[in-house]
């Protein structure tokens, strides 16, 4: 009987390290306002001007998800989703305003390190409360900045960096896992600022994209017919909301002796942190092209649509170079891994909070359900589990990734988390595991997007304006764009009837809150008139 007992102890001695070191380490790749458009892997229209290639270098060793959607295209609130792997209003932090994260709440990251996991984040957090059960974190405050940027230490102290935000953030992560407790798993989350507004490249990437013309997307100059009668009242217009100084780089210097219509000022905040040298780079690539375009405006020549074409064209110039840091972040991590033996039995994933408009429907920012912003990046390898190449079509979202991460680690999701495991998908990219996703958005306005609220299907989406009680329906097959609502049209009466009850039904099973929970009645008045 001893004899027995002690060979059991023994294997079990034996198999327990074993066990610890087959749990994979989850390095979490993780940018802010990335497209899919603006990934080649991807294949969009903008995959030959500016490639990612070791973005797509995770999509091509590992899997490239195009059906994958965030729960609130918007920054804290998806973070939130992600941590917590719930929608929105189970998790509490609903908008980017208002109340910070609460942490007294179940995380993946609280399972994770329970579980024995070191977990550590980097970057940006933006979820105003501190970071709980994360062994090292060291994070941006709020929407950080791209030049010299203050990070935040555990000790709460604040702490200026000189250099470019995506490549200190980078650094950062290479540190931590340079001195990590190699004996155990890691979780590392590592959360670019990049390329978020102000869309402010590295200074080494200035001018890699000029005398490239940037394909425009078909509906740059969207007359919003057939859609909401919200549409035309937007605050995100290349057109009419593209701020010269800040989103477009032309110093009020620059500006003098000519009246640029301007829906809003900003200054230019990130310029004004940049050192003297940094700021002479900045002005060798961008002055003579201002100069250029102040002189054509002011003689007149450049038209309104020009104009839009201009703006269109600076904006994507500013957008893709700052992702090309982003990519040569994932390459610095992949070499990591690489160079210590850790490829093999790590999961890399990249990511971003939302998607984002380059153009289509002529704008810029997310918030909407529409395809670009609703649909985040999902691109993962995991070698000996997911298959090269694998391009599943399954409909994944952002509460999925908490309760995926704990099945990586062979632990149990609690019931409470609303998202599903996408291991059989990981597995085998021919499985499925819904039918629909559900969608909310309970911002108060900023850019002038009212609440909504839809289903999405592998076909049609369906949502709802409780502020002007509209209703949209989008055969995202015959119209991917979504240059049309048909839900009046009487061919889709069946499709109506169908993506209604299903609505129900996800808004039942989620527990969704009534419209009028979070929408206080002025936004409503402001938005039905
Ligand atoms: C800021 C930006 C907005 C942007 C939000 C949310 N304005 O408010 O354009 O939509 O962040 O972005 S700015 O003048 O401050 O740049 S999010 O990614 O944090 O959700
Ligand atoms: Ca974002």
């Amino acid at each position: 009987m001893r004899r027995i007992l002690s060979l059991a102890i023994l294997t079990l001695a034996t198999l327990a390290p074993a066990l610890a070191a087959d749990r994979p380490n989850i390095l979490f790749i993780f940018s802010d306002d990335h497209a899919l458009n603006a990934i080649s892997a991807y294949g969009g229209r903008l995959a030959e001007v500016a490639p990612t290639p070791n973005i797509d270098r995770i999509a091509n060793e590992g899997a490239l998800f195009r059906n994958s959607f965030c729960a609130n295209s918007i920054c804290g609130p998806s973070r939130a989703c992600i941590l917590s792997g719930k929608h929105s209003h189970k998790n509490g932090f609903l908008r980017n305003t208002g109340a910070g994260f609460d942490q007294s709440q179940w995380t993946v990251a609280k399972s994770l390190h329970g579980g024995g996991y070191q977990t550590a984040v980097i970057g940006k957090w933006h979820l105003k409360t501190d970071p709980v059960a994360f062994d090292y974190w060291d994070i941006l405050p709020g929407q950080g900045s791209y030049y010299n940027p203050v990070f935040i230490s555990m000790d709460g102290k604040q702490k200026r960096f000189d250099g470019y935000a995506t490549d200190i953030t980078t650094d950062k992560a290479i540190q931590w896992l340079d001195r990590r407790d190699a004996d155990k798993p890691f979780f590392l989350m590592c959360q670019h600022k990049a390329p978020h507004r102000t869309f402010a490249p590295a200074l080494r990437h200035l001018g890699t994209l000029d005398g490239v013309t940037i394909p425009e997307p078909s509906n740059l100059f969207d007359d919003y017919a057939t859609r909401s009668r919200t549409l035309p009242k937007n605050e995100m217009e290349i057109d009419r909301h593209m701020t010269w100084a800040y989103d477009l780089k032309l110093r009020k210097e620059e500006m003098q002796g000519v009246t640029l219509p301007e829906f809003r000022s900003y200054g230019t905040p990130e310029y004004n942190r940049m050192t003297e040298s940094q700021k002479a780079t900045w002005d060798a690539h961008f002055a003579p092209k201002n100069k250029a375009f102040i002189d054509d405006y002011k003689a007149g020549t450049i038209d309104h649509q020009a104009l839009v074409r201009w703006k269109y064209q600076r904006y994507m110039q500013n957008y893709l170079e700052t992702v090309k840091a982003v990519d040569e972040s994932v390459g610095r991590l992949l070499d990591y891994l690489d160079n210590h033996q850790l490829a093999d039995n790590t999961v890399v994933i990249y990511s971003s909070d939302q998607g984002f408009y380059l153009g289509e429907h002529g704008w810029f920012d997310k918030r909407w359900m529409f395809e670009e912003s609703f649909t985040m990046p999902f691109v993962i390898r995991w070698p000996g589990v997911v298959q090269p190449g694998a391009k599943p079509t399954a409909l994944i979202q952002n509460i999925d990734y908490a309760p995926t991460f704990l099945d990586m680690a062979g632990m149990d999701t609690p019931d409470e988390v609303q998202g599903t495991s996408i291991m059989p998908v990981l597995k085998d990219s021919d499985q499925q595991i819904r039918d629909s996703v559900y969608y909310a958005y309970y911002e108060l306005g900023e850019h002038a997007v009212p609440q909504h609220f839809g289903v999405r299907t592998h076909t049609h989406k369906l949502f709802y304006l409780p502020w002007t009680d509209e209703w949209q329906l989008f055969d995202l097959v015959n119209d991917p764009t979504e240059m049309r609502n048909v839900y009046s049209d009487q061919n889709y009466a069946e499709v109506r009837k169908q993506l209604h009850e299903t609505y129900d039904q996800l808004r039942s099973q989620y527990d969704a809150p009534s419209y009028e929970a979070y929408a206080p009645p002025q936004y409503r008045e402001k938005a039905s008139r």
